[in-house]
């Protein structure tokens, strides 16, 4: 019987120390999820963003905003993108470390945008093949190729919101560092997570979780997510209560239309 389907984003919050400036790995996270992963009941897709390796400098030399032909933005692109294939070899080797088997998919090699929001002719055929080899796909927001600006930065945000409208997984997940969205100021204790969320949250985000990054922070996740909800259970999410979604008990902010 075929397996059902379950998309995860690990974000550069939760995967590195994203208050650095130089890159940073959060190594106990990292060892977590490599241990919650190791799971034979779902076909798994694993998606991650870049933290502290990949937004200090893309902020630094402006690279979201495309090329400026500067000599220091093309050797910032160079460091870039090592800096978020470094992370993800790290992340690869963590879940291998623990028998898990993965396909490391770059979108700088593989993928060219006309924005930082559409990817053009996205290659699933990549993610198919390493599914059909019991391997897990694991790509991660990158410096692509850009029709319409030279290059652009891809978050893996838009990552989720292609493959989940592709593959309709049971379940498309961001697993943050907080167990949700919260009502009101995230460092305040009296703050609840919100068990229900759509596109109206985004009015009423606090401003110390908007969380702005060079590619959008907390809005541009949540508004993914919402499009995201057309085609999967979508929902917000911590490691700490990721296991309960291979339980089919899922917990966190769930979005909704
Ligand atoms: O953290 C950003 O990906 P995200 C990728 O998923 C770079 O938004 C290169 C900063």
């Amino acid at each position: 019987m075929k397996k059902e389907m379950v998309i995860v984003k690990f974000g550069g919050s939760l995967i590195t120390d994203k208050s650095s400036d130089k890159p940073k790995i959060n190594r106990l996270h990292l060892e977590a999820i490599g241990k919650i992963l190791n799971q034979k009941n779902y076909d798994l897709i694993v998606v991650h963003g870049a933290g502290s390796f990949g937004h200090p400098i893309a902020k630094k030399f402006g690279i979201a905003t495309g090329l400026d032909g500067s000599h220091g933005q093309e050797k910032a692109i160079k460091e870039t993108r090592e800096q978020v294939q470094e992370l993800n070899n790290i992340l690869c080797n963590y879940m291998n470390a623990e028998g898990i088997s993965t396909a490391s998919i770059a979108p700088s090699s593989t993928m060219t945008t006309n924005g930082p929001k559409e990817i053009i002719d996205f290659p699933f055929e990549l993610f198919d093949r390493a599914l059909k080899e019991n391997k897990i796909p694991v790509t991660f927001g990158d410096v692509t190729q850009d029709e319409k600006q030279g290059i652009s930065i891809l978050s893996g945000d838009i990552l989720m919101m292609e493959l989940t409208k592709y593959y309709e997984p049971l379940y498309s997940i961001f697993v943050m560092d907080h167990p949700g969205v919260y009502d009101g100021d995230p460092n305040n204790p009296d703050s609840k997570i919100k068990s229900i969320i759509n596109i109206e949250t985004i009015k009423n985000l606090n401003s110390n979780q908007k969380g702005a990054d060079v590619t959008g922070g907390l809005v541009g996740k949540i508004e993914c997510a919402v499009e995201m909800a057309n085609y999967s259970e979508t929902w917000i999410t911590n490691l700490d209560l990721l296991k309960g979604f291979f339980d089919k008990k899922p917990l966190g902010s769930k979005v909704v239309l």
